[in-house]
């Protein structure tokens, strides 16, 4: 008997009921629950039809992620998907919460899908590198055809309840809380129909039979998004599947086949891997979940410009009221201008209404003094990265600000102890780091002083979660986590370019990699005047900016661009590296493999990420990859710098910096002479 299935029966329908908290997976005493229910009910000849409900927050969320790469235990998930699909019984899935993966799939084996309209039903598995292996792939184009099939998986979004009504992905809405008796009801309308089985459907797919352009079409449409991923071609392999091969259980096999390759894959492992570290973040060891946080309801923001409107941005999305400082008319006009034009593109995109719009403009109130800031529960400076300037904010903070106000800074790399130093108050002193554009990317580096309160650090961890970021926590450092890190791969690009690798190889390598760009496409790309780099002696980027060569914006940089800013190899860039290496006397070996320049410029990446591990600034290795992946865009199927080392082997990455004449950091050199990963326990 498994604790997590109850099964009641009224007036002839089959209640299944299943309670396998936080999200009802599929795992073993799901799948042990669903089999008894269905074997009771498909022999008790009192029961005319079934529905199938969960408890707890959401219908089944999907396959348990956490199960895959073990032993199998227990009935399959296909078994139990067999007994239900075989059935001789009508099943209705009551759907509520997220009906995900192989949950939407559960519901897809059964015959009518009810769901109340605050539900979502998806197959997001491409998420982790996988398709939808339960039957997904076939399924689906059978209820909305191939085109929105396609789309439906490869993007892995959820459907909201009323659309996935209109594209036939559920039967019937259901009143908001009477998800139960309005399924029963729908039940009681089928009882004396035949089943009827998605699987014998053909009257979607069938007009799409013999046509391999429209795959050829997706794909070229979509070639930038999926480029590197290997699960978005499976899933269009099992699309086109489902519309050329009319045997539902030979498509099966071509969907199980297209699977293995898959749930195999290193890519998979990673991007499963990476499911569970964005959601380990949260989780501080030394301020237990039970700690107290503080309410927030009022916010200030100091500063309005592209950080402080993009901050001002996530607490309005979510109707929390921002006071926003300038201390000039002009440019705190201008803040509140670029907000609303934000907000105005958004509605121009019919992501939101014109009515909204309004909603959140009407939770700024625009100040042009601190102490305007004195009620506000917590105040995000976000000024000129000078620490004389944020110590005079902090000293007037502490006088302005009411007692219990959170004081925070989104400074990017300076000391916050010697700001927190400035008020009388450091253990109400927190660092909220946010990453350009602040409204947009999704990593919050929160940075812990020496004497930040549990309360505040909790605070700003669920705070973080509650804007639509991912915390990770860090101490203070120069740069933090992100910055930190990754300034050693912009580091070595520009001395191996010194030493005969063009930019363009560099970047073509690092693009090959899986980042959207390379380092000199970036840097062009931001200005090269902008990227902050310690001027105090001669670079090659200061010779380029003193030929005003400014990238893109400017009479090229590393690159030359014509009017269309398409950019080709620089003969004055290439010069003045040439002159710039014989300054430094640095002789050319001329190019070397991609391989060998990804080695150069991301080893040093992890080294540092192991260092910032043993100076305890991170608190786990996953963090550091969370942290890559959300701030720097690191390709996410290669599980981020630390996960992918162990992919390549440490041994080889700690021969790779010694080669280079780097030395390993100690923790590395350790966990490679043990044989030991940062990830794989
Ligand atoms: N397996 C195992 N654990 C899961 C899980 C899952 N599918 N989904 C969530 N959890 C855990 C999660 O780790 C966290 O644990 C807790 O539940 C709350 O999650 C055969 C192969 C459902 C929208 O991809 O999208 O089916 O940290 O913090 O923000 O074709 O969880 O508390 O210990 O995210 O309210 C396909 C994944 C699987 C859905 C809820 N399904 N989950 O979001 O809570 S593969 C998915 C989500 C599959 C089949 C294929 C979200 C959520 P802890 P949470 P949330």
């Amino acid at each position: 008997m498994s604790e997590a299935g109850t099964y009641t029966v009224e007036d002839g329908i089959g209640i299944i009921t299943i309670d396998s908290p936080p999200v009802n997976a599929l795992g073993y005493n799901t799948r042990v629950a669903l089999d008894e229910g269905f074997r009771k009910f498909t022999a008790d000849d009192s029961v005319k039809a079934i529905v199938l409900i969960c408890a707890g927050r959401t219908f089944f969320a999907g396959a348990d992620i956490s199960e895959f790469g073990k032993p199998p235990r227990g009935p399959g998930l296909h078994d139990v998907f067999d007994i239900i699909e075989n059935g001789s019984k009508p099943v209705v899935a009551a759907i509520h919460g997220t009906a995900l993966g192989g949950g939407y799939e559960l519901a897809l084996i059964c015959n009518y899908r009810i769901a109340v309209p605050s539900a979502k039903v998806g197959l997001p598995e491409v998420n982790l590198g996988l398709l939808p292996g339960a039957g997904g792939t076939q399924r689906l184009p059978r209820i909305v055809g191939i085109d929105k099939a396609l789309d439906i998986m490869t993007t892995g979004a959820p459907v909201p309840a009323k659309k996935a009504l209109e594209l036939g992905m559920i039967d019937a809405l259901a009143e908001e809380g009477k998800l139960k008796e309005d399924a029963v009801a729908f039940a009681r309308t089928i009882v004396d129909q035949p089943p009827v089985r998605v699987r014998d459907r053909q009257d979607k797919v069938a007009p799409s039979r013999g046509k391999p352009e429209i795959y050829a079409d997706f794909l070229k449409k979509n070639a930038r998004a999926f480029r590197g991923f290997k699960a978005p071609f499976n899933i269009v392999k099992a699309i086109e599947a489902a519309a050329e091969i009319e045997d539902f259980d030979k498509g099966m096999e071509r969907e199980r086949e297209l699977f293995q390759e898959l749930v195999t894959s290193t890519e998979s492992a990673a991007q499963r891997y990476y499911f569970f570290a964005e959601r380990e973040t949260s989780k501080v060891p030394d301020v237990p979940s039970s700690t107290p946080t503080i309410p927030v309801k009022t916010v200030g923001v100091i500063g309005a410009g592209t950080m402080g409107g993009g901050i001002t941005m996530n607490f309005l999305n979510i109707g929390v009221p921002v006071t926003l400082v300038e201390m000039k008319q002009e440019a705190l006009d201008r803040g509140v201008a670029v907000i609303r034009k934000n907000y105005e593109n958004t509605a121009a995109k019919g992501r939101m209404t014109a009515e909204q719009v309004e909603q959140r403009m009407a939770l700024i109130t625009p100040a042009l003094s601190i102490d305007a800031l004195a009620e506000v529960d917590l105040v995000i400076e976000a000024v000129f990265e000078e620490m004389s300037v944020k110590k005079d904010i902090f000293g007037k903070l502490d006088a302005v600000c009411k007692q219990g106000a959170i004081l925070a800074s989104n400074t990017s790399f300076l000391d916050l102890d010697e700001i927190a130093a400035a008020t009388k108050r450091p253990d109400w002193v927190v660092g909220l780091h946010f990453f350009s554009p602040a409204n947009v990317m999704r990593l919050l580096e929160v940075v812990r002083g020496e004497k930040t309160s549990n309360e505040v650090i909790a605070t700003a961890m669920k705070l973080a979660k509650q804007i639509g970021k991912v915390p990770v926590l860090s101490r203070v450092c120069n740069g933090f986590i992100a910055n930190r890190i990754m300034s050693q791969r912009g580091r070595q690009a520009d001395a191996l370019i010194l030493e005969g690798p063009t930019p363009q190889e560099v970047d073509k390598a690092i693009y090959d990699y899986g980042f959207a760009m390379g380092p000199f496409q970036m840097i062009d790309l931001v200005g090269l005047d902008v990227i902050g780099r310690d001027e105090t002696e001669r670079t090659v980027r200061g010779d380029l900016v003193k030929q005003d060569r400014l990238g893109q914006k400017k009479n090229g940089g590393y690159y030359d661009y014509d009017e269309k800013r398409t950019a080709t190899p620089s003969p004055v860039a290439a010069e003045l590296i040439a002159d710039f290496a014989k300054f430094k006397g640095i002789a050319s070996t001329g190019s070397i493999p991609a391989e060998d320049v990804v080695a150069r410029l991301l080893y040093p990446v992890v080294n540092e990420g192991a260092k910032v591990l043993e100076e305890n600034i991170a608190i786990r290795a996953s963090d550091v990859d969370v942290a890559a992946i959300l701030g720097y865009n690191w390709p996410v199927y290669t599980g981020g710098p630390m996960f992918w080392a162990d992919t390549v082997g440490l041994a080889k990455v700690v021969a790779g910096l010694e080669k280079m004449g780097i030395e390993p950091s100690k923790l590395l050199k350790t966990l490679a002479a043990e044989g030991k990963t940062f990830t794989q326990g």
